[in-house]
């Protein structure tokens, strides 16, 4: 294993929030990563949203796959649960500890590699099932790990490091999330620390299954002309829907705007989502909308960046189920295994 402990020390002034935690608690081990790739960035944000939303770390689980990005959990909530899976199964392993036990915050961090290409069929079937957690994509558009072949997001035309062309169809992740059920849908940019951050609050707040795709260049071997997922073009190229803030409804609403700048979506927790419109004809509660929006910028080479999509009353797979409250790996011998007479019971309506 590489990994470098950090020290434990503290600086007695640094903040805290309300549960006397600083950000130094949210944080891992020192990342291993090549210096300037966009995953650390994304850590750092996971870390800020954790840290201003009064996270409990030991009420989160970390989940991964492999690639670059699912090696990032272990840089940041070195205090929560985690668990790394085989290639591209985070999706499922999070989703059977999830029926296990709902009363965790699930925190299924992936690649682009591990999502859209051998992981593929683990990333739908839960954005379709209504997985309770936040999905995040550390999309650079090649398999880092491996030493930057294309990956299935990879746009076509776009040229590797070693100026080969990709001829193939780009596999785009918002608009299969759009498409499958998702019910937080956001894209962001792993340099753009000031959406993204109220991004993954949003998404952590959300009940139902929340899809964040954020571009994150690999410097080694995506971050040169001829590429769309480099810091460059991404910045040229990124067109922001909306800001965002997110409003914990704990903490008094302050709230200070213009009349026809903001719209506020109240979610089903009690959170509001305050939304900065930039575009005064973008509607994140309208879904065939956000799927034409997105295919339209598409077309014309734009990053469409912010909060995409939210349904205001999400429902997750434990509602779909109608499993009971108490997370099922807290009940007794008793009540999982009710006795001879309710089997027959049920045996009997299947006659
Ligand atoms: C079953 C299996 N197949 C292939 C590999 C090799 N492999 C490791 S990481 C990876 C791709 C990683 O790409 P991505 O998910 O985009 O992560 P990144 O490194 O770009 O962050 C591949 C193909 C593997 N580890 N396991
Ligand atoms: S190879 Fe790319 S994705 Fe992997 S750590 Fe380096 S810059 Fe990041
Ligand atoms: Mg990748």
């Amino acid at each position: 294993m590489t990994y470098i402990t950090k020290p434990k020390l503290h600086h007695p002034t640094l903040p805290k929030n309300a549960l006397c935690h600083t950000r130094r608690d949210y944080e891992g081990k020192i990342s291993t990563l090549c210096a300037g790739c966009g995953h650390d960035s994304i850590s750092a944000a996971i870390i800020q949203a954790c840290w201003e939303l009064n996270v409990e770390p030991h009420r989160v689980a970390k989940l991964s796959g492999i690639g670059c990005s699912s090696k990032t959990p272990d840089y940041f909530l070195g205090q929560s649960h985690g668990f790394n899976t085989v290639h591209g199964r985070m999706p499922s392993v999070l989703t059977g500890a999830n029926l296990a036990n709902r009363d965790l915050l699930y925190l299924g961090v992936s690649g682009d590699g591990d999502s859209a290409s051998i992981g593929m069929g683990q990333f739908v079937h839960a954005m379709r099932r209504g997985v309770n957690m936040v999905y995040i994509v550390e999309n650079n558009g090649v398999y880092g790990l491996t030493k930057g072949q294309f990956s299935a997001t990879a746009d076509e035309g776009s040229m590797s490091k070693k100026g080969v062309k990709n001829t193939d169809s780009p596999i785009d992740l918002i608009g299969l999330a759009l498409q499958l059920g998702a019910t937080y849908v956001a894209r962001s940019f792993s340099g753009d620390k000031a959406q993204l951050v109220p991004l993954i609050k949003g998404a952590i707040l959300h009940q139902g299954a929340a899809f964040l795709d954020v571009i994150s260049p690999c410097v080694a071997f995506n971050n040169h002309a001829g590429s769309t997922k480099s810091y460059e073009y991404v910045r040229e190229h990124n067109d922001a829907v909306n800001r965002l803030d997110v409003i914990p409804t704990r903490e008094e609403i302050q709230v200070d705007y213009e009349p026809g700048e903001t719209i506020e979506v109240a979610q089903h927790d009690g959170s509001t989502l305050r939304l900065h419109k930039l575009h005064s004809h973008y509607n994140p509660c309208d879904h065939i909308a956000a799927t034409n929006y997105v295919q339209q910028h598409h077309a014309r080479g734009e990053v469409v960046t912010g909060l995409l999509y939210v349904d205001p009353e999400p429902s997750d797979l434990h509602s779909h189920l109608g499993t009971v409250q108490v997370p099922l790996n807290r009940l007794e011998v008793r009540e999982l295994s009710p006795g001879r007479e309710v089997l027959e019971r049920i045996n009997g309506g299947l006659r």
